[in-house]
């Protein structure tokens, strides 16, 4: 298998980093000074971590990562100081000195240049890419509500495509929350972002704040959860969804089969990530789930990384991600339930659906984690209609702002032109019909036949 190179942009695509990134360590028994634990390498002779770490002449894995922002402090936390040893590169990315007057920080306007993204990928080129054997693809780590976030990564995202061709872009994106966000312009930032990136990027994995954040505060007593929280669990999903590209297993799925599965068209490319189980240190002496239990949560609106409602919509494909003490019997008994105990319905097309891979080896936390070590877990993508509930509520947000052009002078004064939001706006639209004609279908075709 080929390598992948995570690029982490922006405070969430940093922070999110550092978490996958530990637990990517500790999985692979990586320690922070680059090097194997031995028993590692005797006991899981199965490792495939070439994909994610390239080896040094001294024997070191240093992991394949960029980090970029444009605030040091968030690169240079202590929490990441592991990292640095263990080489992933940082990029430090000063502001230009016309803009430091202005007060674009605060509002998260997009302000990172063209520039800098040639930067990146000339810095990728030089320690990166250039290395890689067979690249695989990039896994770009962002929210779509900051500035660095939304503006930096459509441009890197556009230059990934103009220097990588037909590499795979596979992005986890944070959607933002009315009740965590630090910035007005949020869903001006997600509706521009989304946008300039629907055409570059392969597949998003999108993980709402609200979701999660609700996630730790219900399942895991979390009075008040941090983004440390809630980067934990996104560390466990991005580890489940990336261990069959780490880990040699019985169904391994490299990146461009897994995309084929669940990417029936080029724009509807946003599968919906549930995950279980999602039980907290303290309770897991109680409750270590069986296949057929977790499987089931999976279908549980509580265990979504998006709020919406599965069963008011369509699947067009459904991916399962078994890890740990699982065996087929099992999993196949766990899928007859489900068919039989929820109302999931397929698009006529394709109503066989479900794709399971199995890993062997068994999920990881960090020790000091608000989720317990389990046997077992199973992170699902599903590719349904429902997804579009997420855009109609940013959608919305944004034309409220809209309507009265509230802000819209900043990002004028930044260089933007008005028509961009117009236009990124349509775009938007446009992919809410996207999914409103795969839901209604089905609908279609059942009219025809009954003509005949
Ligand atoms: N899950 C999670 N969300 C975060 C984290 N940090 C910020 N966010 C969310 O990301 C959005 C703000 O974007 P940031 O990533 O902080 O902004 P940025 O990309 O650094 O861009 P600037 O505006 O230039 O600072 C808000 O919706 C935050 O709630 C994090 O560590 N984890
Ligand atoms: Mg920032």
């Amino acid at each position: 298998q080929g390598e992948c190179i995570s690029i982490h942009v922006g405070q969430a695509g940093v922070q999110m980093g550092n978490a996958c990134w530990e637990l990517y360590c500790l999985e692979h028994g990586i320690q922070p000074n680059g090097t194997i634990l031995s028993d590692k390498t005797l006991t899981w002779g199965s490792d495939s971590f070439n994909t994610f770490f390239s080896e040094t002449g001294a024997g070191k894995r240093v992991p394949w990562a960029v980090f970029v922002d444009l605030e040091p402090d968030v690169i240079a936390s202590p929490q990441v100081s592991g990292l640095v040893c263990l080489g992933g590169k940082r990029l430090e990315c000063r502001k230009s000195p016309a803009k430091n007057n202005t007060k674009e920080g605060s509002w998260g306007l997009p302000v990172l240049g063209r520039e800098v993204a040639h930067l990146v990928i000339q810095e990728l080129q030089a320690s990166k890419t250039d290395q890689c054997i067979r690249l695989q693809g990039f896994l770009i780590f962002h929210s779509f509500g900051g500035g660095t976030g939304s503006g930096f990564t459509s441009l890197l995202m556009e230059q990934l495509s103009v220097d990588y061709g037909k590499k795979s872009k596979l992005e986890f994106a944070i959607y933002p929350a009315p009740n965590m966000s630090t910035a007005v312009v949020e869903p001006y930032n997600s509706v521009l972002t989304t946008h300039s990136t629907l055409e570059h990027s392969d597949c998003v994995f999108l993980i709402d704040n609200e979701a999660i954040c609700d996630i730790c505060c219900h399942k895991l007593d979390i009075e008040c959860p941090a983004y440390t929280n809630l980067n934990q669990l996104i560390g466990q999903i991005a580890s489940s969804i990336t261990a069959s590209l780490r880990f040699n297993g019985t169904l391994n799925v490299d990146l461009t089969e897994f995309q084929a599965n669940l990417v029936p068209y080029p724009r509807v490319h946003f599968p919906l990530v549930s995950y279980s189980p999602i039980v907290s240190a303290e309770k897991a002496y109680h409750e270590q789930l069986s296949v057929a239990e977790m499987t089931s949560a999976c279908f549980e609106p509580s265990n979504q990384m998006v709020k919406c409602d599965p069963r008011h919509g369509k699947y067009m494909a459904c991916c399962m991600f078994y890890r740990g003490d699982v065996v087929p019997k099992d999993v196949n008994a766990a899928i007859v339930a489900i068919k039989a105990k929820h109302s999931i319905q397929f698009v006529d097309w394709c109503s066989t659906g479900f794709k399971v891979g199995i890993n062997y080896q068994p999920p990881t936390v960090v020790p000091g984690d608000d989720l317990a070590k389990m046997q077992r877990a199973i992170c699902v993508l599903s590719n349904t209609t429902a997804i579009a509930e997420a855009w109609a509520r940013l959608n919305h947000k944004f034309d409220l702002m809209y309507a009265k052009r509230a802000f819209v002078h900043w990002y004028v004064g930044e260089g933007m032109e008005e028509g961009e939001f117009s236009e990124a706006r349509e775009d938007l639209a446009a992919l809410e019909k996207d999914y409103e004609e795969l839901d209604t279908e089905f609908v279609d075709i059942k009219d025809k036949s009954e003509e005949y």
